[in-house]
């Protein structure tokens, strides 16, 4: 689809100097994506005017998209949020705020005082600040007694996560958006950053036809394949054997570093007799692309001196996205290409604070910087700040969480910005269990599909309406600043965080976000010299030092590992979790467009909705002619778990027998058709393979498969 808008990425007229709106406006971090953009909000008699790009941002240099630069009228929306709400007889009738703060404090800690803390779950929003999510895992731990805490992570990058911490032993981007420019050639696997991060997609546009080599693996060719010298067309699910066949050639080429294997890694010889089963014409019958495409792409990394890879929810979102995950990462131990400019991991995390969350320690078992909550002496050091014993037992996971509310062992849950009932997969076992809980709070923006089960809705505020820092998918810690007030009632969810604490016992002190980040820094390494003033206009990498000195590159000389080596992962290819067969004869694939974000409670409700106003099936015109299917028509699509509807939209930019569909939109139920198939090691759900059979039900307005323009 094309039009004026489509232009993922603006170059904001301001930034030539042509169209300067009145006034510097609030310089903040774009609550989008994980970016980072850094954005001026300019205000006029308490309304947004408009938002700009803020030159000094390091990671959009003036740059900014679609939904950061245009997509803030959400903001005003008269279905925001403004006031508490309690549902009474199964209407929701608006409450003061003591009187919902009073009855979340009293009915959890009922049901603490009936079942045990590890009775309730809370959800901390990676929309949300570091500080609300340091804030919120302390409310669980502390206040409640649990460590049942969970982000969005665990739906999207966990397996990132725990691939990183074993292969190199930090969880982050090992360098910054800046290495792309630096790099001689880049590999992006499963990930689509001109739809999902229009800036980085821009930024490595212009490196492309600047002379970067680009290669792309996918099992659609995505708009960067245009800008590349390879495309890797793959069966989606079959990713480890196409590196394992990369690492292959470059073993068996000598592409590799010697000196850096042998003195900054283990495990090659494992991993080189496990490489020796996966020549190209092996790995290329799995991933159903072809062999010599494998041995350019070893070469295209192998032959230059500085190479960096991208990855997404393409590598993450499978039954073994933890373990492909590590075997990215094989690909620069081997070749040596890591911790020197140029030579990044760069994983494209989602929400704007999906790393910070999790460095936050918003999960069931580490504190923050990822330290476990088993060990004895961080557990302790919490234990001192926070005046209260803490469990050592790691918490649930959100799947976990969800089959506990089923089972009857979980009652209640917290859940700050996130829509499981719209975005978790296997939709009618969520609702099943957000149906089975005794009492659920959402403390939310807007209603949305999750609030529909609530038992007390708390009005919470937008990025455009607090303080405090996002972290960003580089580890970038940014400032946030309010440039508007919360609407009506509405409060920050920090104010609320602290106040439903109070109720429930538990003072946590603070009367400003800035006191959380002292907190923060104070209890974390990486954090230690972490202070709103050092921060500035451009932010801080983690581990930042108690003199305030950053790390854009990590692992300049040594792994964060107990050797200090990078572990070489020996790792074969697994088929996934589902496969087609004769009654479900297609690969469904789920993922995002330019237009709206997630769940989209935002997008929806600016006019990025006259763009796009409603989720799609992309087929290849080659499976739409064999089923009949024209551009436009509305299709039933059935799998395992069960069945929606959706409107075709034809792409040669698909791979044969792969379908693609978006999850933007409520109606369009996508996530009905997803089943419980998770990675093995985090529980990342595998919502990027599932079979599928896809039959028309109407006939479109042009009777004749025609082609339309894919992306
Ligand atoms: N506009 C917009 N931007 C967003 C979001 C949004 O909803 N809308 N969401 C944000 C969030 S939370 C996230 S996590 C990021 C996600 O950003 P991305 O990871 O880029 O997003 P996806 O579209 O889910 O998937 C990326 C690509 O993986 C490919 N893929 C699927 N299976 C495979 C496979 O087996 N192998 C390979 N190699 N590729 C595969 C898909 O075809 C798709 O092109 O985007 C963030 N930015
Ligand atoms: N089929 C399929 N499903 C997917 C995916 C996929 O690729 N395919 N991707 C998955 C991924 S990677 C992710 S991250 C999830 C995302 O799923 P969600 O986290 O559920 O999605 P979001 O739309 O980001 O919204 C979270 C909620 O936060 C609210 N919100 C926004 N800002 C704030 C704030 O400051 N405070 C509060 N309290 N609330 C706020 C919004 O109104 C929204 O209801 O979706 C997952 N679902
Ligand atoms: S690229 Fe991401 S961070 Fe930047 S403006 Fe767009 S949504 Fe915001
Ligand atoms: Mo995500």
């Amino acid at each position: 689809m094309e039009h004026p808008g489509a232009d993922a990425a603006l170059l904001e007229a301001a930034a030539e100097g042509a169209l300067q709106p009145e006034g510097a406006g609030t310089l903040t971090t774009c609550g989008y994506c994980g970016v980072g953009c850094r954005l001026r909000a300019h205000v006029h008699a308490g309304s947004l005017l408009s938002i700009t790009p803020a030159l000094e941002g390091p990671a959009n240099r003036g740059h900014a998209c679609l939904k950061g630069r245009f997509a803030h009228r959400f903001a005003r929306s008269r279905e925001r949020l403004t006031e508490p709400l309690i549902r009474r007889g199964g209407r929701l009738v608006a409450v003061s705020w003591e009187e919902a703060i009073a009855t979340v404090a009293d009915r959890l800690g009922a049901i603490r005082r009936d079942h045990g803390a590890d009775a309730i779950a809370g959800l901390a929003s990676s929309r949300g600040t570091n500080e609300e999510c340091f804030a919120m895992a302390r409310l669980m731990r502390a206040a409640i007694g649990t460590n049942n805490i969970d982000n969005c992570s665990r739906v999207c990058h966990s397996p990132t996560s725990y691939a990183l911490r074993r292969s190199l032993g930090l969880s982050g981007a090992t360098g910054t958006f800046d290495d792309i420019e630096r790099a001689q050639a880049a590999i992006i696997i499963g990930a689509n950053p001109t739809q999902a991060h229009p800036v980085v997609g821009a930024r490595i546009k212009q490196a492309a036809l600047r002379g970067l080599a680009l290669v792309t693996i996918d099992p659609r060719r995505i708009e960067l394949a245009d800008y590349g010298v390879l495309h890797i067309g793959i069966r989606a699910g079959t990713n480890a054997a196409v590196l394992l066949g990369i690492a292959h050639v470059l073993v068996r080429e000598g592409l590799i570093d010697e000196d850096f294997i042998a003195q900054r890694t283990e495990g090659y010889e494992t991993l080189a007799a496990l490489l020796d089963a996966y020549d190209p014409p092996t790995a290329g019958a799995i991933a159903g692309c072809d062999p010599q495409a494998i041995e350019e792409a070893a070469h295209i990394y192998g032959d230059c001196e500085r190479a960096s890879i991208l990855w997404g929810l393409g590598v993450t979102e499978h039954r073994y996205g933890s373990e492909v995950a590590q075997l990215i990462c094989n690909l620069a131990l081997l070749s040596g290409k890591i911790g020197a400019p140029g030579c990044a991991l760069l994983p494209l995390r989602g929400q704007n604070n999906v790393q910070g969350s999790s460095d936050m320690g918003a999960l069931p078992d580490t504190y923050s910087a990822y330290r476990s909550v088993t060990d004895e002496a961080v557990a302790g050091s919490f234990e001192a700040a926070w005046g209260t014993p803490l469990s050592r037992r790691p918490g649930y996971r959100i799947p976990e969480m969800l089959d506990g509310a089923c089972a009857g062992d979980l009652k209640a849950m917290y859940i700050v910005g996130e829509d499981i009932a719209q975005t978790d997969p296997n939709s009618a076992h969520v609702r099943a269990a957000l149906e089975a809980l005794d009492f659920l709070v959402c403390q939310e923006i807007f209603e949305n599909e999750t609030t529909a089960y609530a038992d007390v809705i708390l009005p919470a505020s937008s990025f455009l309406e607090k303080e405090g820092t996002f972290t960003n998918a580089e580890r970038r810690i940014q400032h946030v600043a309010p440039a508007l007030a919360p609407p009506g009632q509405a409060r920050t969810d920090l104010e609320i965080i602290v106040d439903v604490a109070r109720a429930l016992g538990h003072e946590m002190g603070y009367r400003a976000p800035a006191d959380v980040m002292a907190e923060i820094a104070a209890l974390t390494p990486h954090f230690a010299g972490v202070t709103y003033e050092r921060l500035g206009d451009t932010g801080l990498c983690w581990p930042v030092h108690a003199d305030g000195s950053d790390s854009a590159i990590l692992y300049t000389d040594r792994f964060h590992t107990a050797s200090g080596r990078g572990r070489l992962a020996a790792l074969p290819y697994k088929p996934p979790g589902e496969q087609p067969d004769a009654e479900l004869p297609l690969t469904l694939v789920t993922g995002r467009i330019l237009e709206h974000y997630n769940a989209g409670t935002m997008t929806r409700r600016t006019p990025n909705l006259a763009l796009c106003d409603h989720d799609r099936l992309e087929i290849n015109p080659i499976d739409a002619r064999r089923l009949w299917i024209s551009e436009g028509a509305t299709v039933s699509v059935r799998s395992r778990h069960g069945r929606c509807e959706l409107r075709a939209s034809l792409s040669e930019r698909i791979e044969p027998g792969h379908v693609f569909a978006s999850f933007h939109f409520p109606e369009s139920r996508t996530n009905l058709l997803v089943g419980a198939s998770a990675d093995v090691n985090t529980a990342c759900p595998e919502y990027k393979v599932v079979a599928v059979d896809v039959r028309p039900l109407s006939e479109a307005p042009s009777q004749r498969p025609a082609l339309a323009s894919g992306r």
